[in-house]
Parts: C-alpha cells; sequence; structure tokens
C-alpha cells in the first residue's frame, strides 16, 4: 500500500445469512480482519469506509421463515438487527449494515442481470426440477429431503450430503420427499436462466495471474478449477423470495442468491459513501477494493464474482480478497445442526470482547489454514500476553506517577541511553506493526506489539524507579510516553482498552486525532495530571471457562 496515497478505501466482509447468529467463526475470518485493517487506516489518514450487510434471499431463508409463520422480509430485518447489535458488542460497526433485500440492491442486481444479457452472457434451458404436486410448486435444493446416494446418509438436502459433505446434483437424491408435506416429488421441466461462466475461463485466469493482491495458496487451486473446466452456472430459483429476473416471460422466477449478494457490496459501498449512477461508478473504479471471506465462499468470490463484474463490465474487480480458514472449536468443525458452536451473543455475556478480539487475531494467520479456538490456549494467552505483559506495565507506569508524583508526569532529565534506545523501540513498533497491517498479517502485527510490551517491561525493571536514581523522573517521563504509544499500537486490536488506557492518560484530544505516525513520539508532556490509574485486564480463571463448558455442553 503506497503510504501517501489519497486513493479511498472500501472494505467489505462477506454478508451473514439472514437465518442464524453470528458465530465465533464468522468473527476469525471475516468480521475482525477487516475491522482491524479499518481502524488503521483510519488511523493513518487514510478515507475508508467499510461495510456488510445480511445476506437475506434464498430457499434456506425462506423455509426457515415459514417455518415460524413469518413473512420473510420481517423475519430477515429481525436477523439483519441482531447482527448489528453482535457485531457492535465486538467494537465493530460498520459505516452502513445494509442489506441484500434493499430496494438499491434489488435495483443494481437487476441491472447486472440486464447488461449480462445486453451483452450476451445470459441464456435459456429447460432443466428437470423437483414438483409438489400437493403444495403446488417446485422445490428447489433444500426443499427436498432424502438418501445420499454416496454414503447413504438418511434426511439429507437434495444439493449437499452433510453427513459425506458431497455436492449432489438436481436429482440425484435417493428417495427424495418434500421437506414441507414429506410426500415424493416429481420431475418437472422449468426454463432457467444460466449464466454463462464459461465463458470467462480465459479472462478469469489473466485476472488471477495479473492480480499482485491476491493470495497465491488460494490462486493456485482457483486456477486449477479452471483448468478443470467451469459451468455455467443457474441462476434461476423457482420460489417467491429473491430479486424478480427482470423479463417478461420470467413471471414467478427469482435469481440465485449468489447472484445478488455480492453485488450488495456495490450497492452499500455506493450507499454508505452517499453516490449513484455515474459518480457512483468513478467512486468505486478509483477505489482500492478489499472483499474480506472465509474459505468456504472461494468458488463464489474468485469465479462469480470477479466474472459477473467482467460480464457487466461497469465495476471495478477486487484489489484483494482476504482469505482466511476455519475456526475449529476444541478440534471440532463448527457445526450448526449439532449446535458445536460458540455464538458472539454467548461469547460477551462472559468475557470482555476485547479478549475475543486479541485470542482470535493471535491465533487467525493470513492464509486458508484453520485455526483452533481452545480454551485453555484463550486463558494462557489472556493471562499471560495481554494481563501479564501489557495490563502489568501500563499498570505498574501509572500507578507510580500516582504513588511517588501525585498523579503529575514528571519532568525527564536528559535521556541515557536505556531511554533513548526503548524510544527507538517503540518508533520500530510503530513501522513493524503498521507494515504487517497493510500486508494483512494481522496475527504477526499484534505479536509485534506484544513485543514491544515486554521491551516496556524491560525497561520499566532496568530503570527501576523504585530505587530512587536520578535518573527517575525521566524513567517515569518515558513509561508513560511508552504507555500513550501502546494506547495507539493496540487500537486497531483492542479499541475498547486502548481507549481506556488512553484515557487514563488524560490527553484532552482523542486518541484518533493523533493518528497512527505520532505513536512513536513523546505525546504525553511534563506537568500532565493523569487520572486514577486502574488495571486494564483482569485474569481469565477457571471458573469463567467452566461457563463456557457449560455452552457446548
Ligand atoms: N452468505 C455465505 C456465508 O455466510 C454467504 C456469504 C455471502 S458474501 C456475498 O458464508
Ligand atoms: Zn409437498
Amino acid at each position: 500500500m503506497d503510504e501517501l496515497s489519497q486513493q479511498d478505501v472500501i472494505i467489505t466482509a462477506a454478508l451473514p445469512y439472514a437465518y442464524d447468529d453470528l458465530h465465533l467463526g464468522h468473527v476469525a475470518s471475516t468480521h475482525l480482519p477487516p475491522d482491524i485493517l479499518y481502524r488503521y487506516l483510519k488511523l493513518k489518514g487514510r478515507r475508508v469506509i467499510q461495510v456488510c450487510a445480511s445476506d437475506d434471499f434464498g430457499t434456506p431463508i425462506l423455509i426457515a421463515a415459514e417455518k415460524q409463520g413469518k413473512d420473510p422480509a420481517e423475519y430477515v430485518a429481525r436477523w439483519n438487527a441482531r447482527f448489528r447489535e453482535d457485531l457492535e458488542k465486538l467494537g465493530i460497526v460498520y459505516d452502513l449494515f445494509d442489506r441484500t433485500s434493499s430496494p438499491e440492491n434489488v435495483q443494481m442486481v437487476q441491472r447486472f442481470f440486464t447488461k449480462l444479457d445486453e451483452n450476451g452472457y445470459i441464456f435459456v434451458s429447460e432443466v428437470d426440477q423437483f414438483y409438489c404436486e400437493f403444495d403446488r410448486k417446485y422445490l428447489p435444493d433444500r426443499y427436498v429431503k432424502g438418501k445420499c446416494p454416496y454414503c447413504g446418509a438418511e434426511e439429507q438436502y437434495s444439493d449437499v450430503c452433510e453427513n459425506c459433505g458431497r455436492t449432489l446434483q438436481p436429482g440425484q437424491i435417493l428417495a427424495p420427499h418434500c421437506s414441507i408435506c414429506g410426500r415424493p416429488p416429481v420431475l418437472r421441466k422449468s426454463a432457467h436462466y444460466f449464466f454463462k461462466l464459461s465463458a470467462f475461463a480465459k479472462k478469469l485466469e489473466d485476472w488471477l495471474v495479473g492480480t499482485p493482491g491476491l493470495q497465491g495458496d488460494v490462486k493456485n487451486y482457483v486456477l486449477n478449477w479452471i483448468k478443470d473446466g467451469l459451468q455455467d452456472w443457474d441462476i434461476t430459483r423457482d420460489i417467491p423470495w429473491g430479486v424478480p429476473i427482470p423479463l417478461e416471460d420470467a413471471q414467478g422466477k427469482v435469481l440465485y442468491g449468489w447472484f445478488d449478494n455480492h453485488l450488495c457490496y456495490i450497492t452499500t459501498a455506493l450507499k454508505a459513501a452517499g453516490k449513484s449512477g455515474e459518480e457512483g461508478r468513478r467512486y468505486w473504479n478509483g477505489a482500492k477494493l478489499y472483499h474480506f471471506i472465509g474459505k468456504d465462499i472461494v468458488y463464489h468470490h474468485y469465479l462469480f464474482l470477479p466474472s459477473m463484474r467482467m460480464g457487466e463490465g461497469e465495476y471495478k474487480l477486487p484489489d484483494y480478497i482476504p482469505t482466511r480458514g476455519h475456526l475449529l472449536l476444541l478440534g471440532k468443525k463448527v457445526s450448526r445442526s449439532k449446535r458445536w458452536m460458540i455464538t458472539v451473543r454467548e461469547f460477551v455475556e462472559h468475557f470482555p470482547p476485547d479478549y475475543l478480539r486479541f485470542y482470535l487475531t493471535r491465533i487467525t494467520p493470513l492464509s486458508q489454514a484453520d485455526s483452533n479456538f481452545d480454551l485453555k490456549e484463550f486463558a494462557d494467552k489472556i493471562n499471560n500476553e495481554l494481563v501479564a505483559s501489557v495490563g502489568n506495565f501500563v499498570y505498574r507506569a501509572l500507578s507510580f506517577v500516582q504513588t511517588k508524583h501525585g498523579g503529575v508526569v514528571p519532568e525527564p532529565g536528559t535521556p541515557g541511553a536505556a531511554d533513548e534506545a526503548v524510544l527507538a523501540e517503540l518508533r520500530s513498533a510503530v513501522k513493524d506493526t503498521g507494515e504487517l497491517v497493510e500486508q494483512g498479517h494481522y496475527d504477526r502485527a499484534l505479536r509485534r506489539v506484544l513485543d514491544f510490551s515486554a521491551a516496556c517491561n524491560q525497561y520499566f525493571q532496568k530503570k527501576a524507579p523504585w530505587e530512587n536514581n536520578d535518573d527517575e523522573p525521566t524513567a517515569v517521563f518515558y513509561s508513560c510516553n511508552l504507555v500513550a504509544g501502546l494506547a495507539t499500537l493496540l487500537a486497531p486490536f483492542l479499541p475498547h482498552s486502548s481507549q481506556k488506557i488512553w484515557d487514563q492518560l488524560s490527553f484532552g484530544r482523542k486518541l484518533e486525532d493523533f493518528g497512527w505516525d505520532s505513536a512513536g513520539g513523546l505525546r504525553v508532556e511534563a506537568g500532565r495530571k493523569i487520572s486514577e490509574p486502574k488495571p486494564v485486564f483482569r485474569k481469565v480463571e477457571e471458573a469463567d471457562l467452566g461457563k463456557v463448558r457449560v455452552l457446548l455442553g
């Protein structure tokens, strides 16, 4: 990233389906990483917006709403509100958290369809669809259950077997039955619209190879998919919940959720920026684009999304699609059906949000490798790194000002070698951490901040101000400035705690007003009266962990 660039930045996070709570896995791969980048760029003074939305359309959501006897629009609105609440608790605040079902997005999606059609990338073909004669409706994928032809598991959806993980083609499932009434469906012909994904093979390849910001580990296997041949893509659903296909003879048909949802990145960003039409396109096309995702939706983001934008021709492709792996829970894969998951809601009832942010950032690399949420490791990292290192230094340094100097930062003497050295270490921490964030390595960036915190503790120990040496005021003065440096360095990762530290230093101005680059300087001046120091972190006890174990049954 060009340091001096005034280019706009647009950051998006994958859109959660509006039918279940956000869990820790969503946070680790999809919502927390972009928030770190966003907060950092803001501190760097960049023009950046961050957006997300609820993914409202699709068969599973319609079924879930029907099960509760709710209107789907009302059903998804409740989830949307719930997502915002949960994310806000974690300090993840989007400039706009919209919804794929917004009128603006419906308009954008229909525009895309029409343009793709005009450009020759849409065709019609008859497909076999399950149809329930009793319920008088077409039954797409999730409305039909049956036996998996591969592993024999019963009660699997007709598009995927949750037991063996295989994808099924229409008509492949054995002993199919309607999930509403239980009767066997019949196969009927239905006219479906297809998107010519195959026409983009070469262009996609060129884009993958020619875009330096795309992750190498993902690129390689996407290139292999292209080599194996791309299937044209059925983008039609015979259900009443989705973006209506804007054609006379497509009555009763809507677009598949994966046609409309990623277009909401564009819609929502333009809406957040207050731009539309030609101005909106200019804004989008002039910006650096980041789409953060989890590895399970690589296919959609590295093939569907770019080819639709290429085929439509007006909106730029992403510069970065940071892709992270799954978060295992105590070594096992998260499963909604088995309820092997911890929701954000549950977690923040027991722990401060920054503890989650800290631990997830520490264990989540920029790669498709899975990470593992482990309770013991969680407690160890919080207790040994956050409490014993960061918390300890901040509290010791400020308590010293309080008890020995009546809460007033003392006037320093001439700095010695150790003071110069620790200030140099602060400067390099600011530089290194910033570079690592810009490269997308938030785990390593946070690790770098912790190394700095260790250096602060060593400095304090070495200077031993409690021995009342001549340079005691210098040590205390420098320590206060190191505390301020830590507050800024931690701000992208731990916004709540960093604010608490900042507040104890009683700056008249906000942390954000100082910005990132000022963090390497001496910002706490002598004579300043600080607030009463209080420990910023508390230890995680065995009893706290017990509460989480209860959540998992
Ligand atoms: N809702 C899948 C998911 O939640 C899907 C992402 C859409 S991003 C455009 O993992
Ligand atoms: Zn039926």
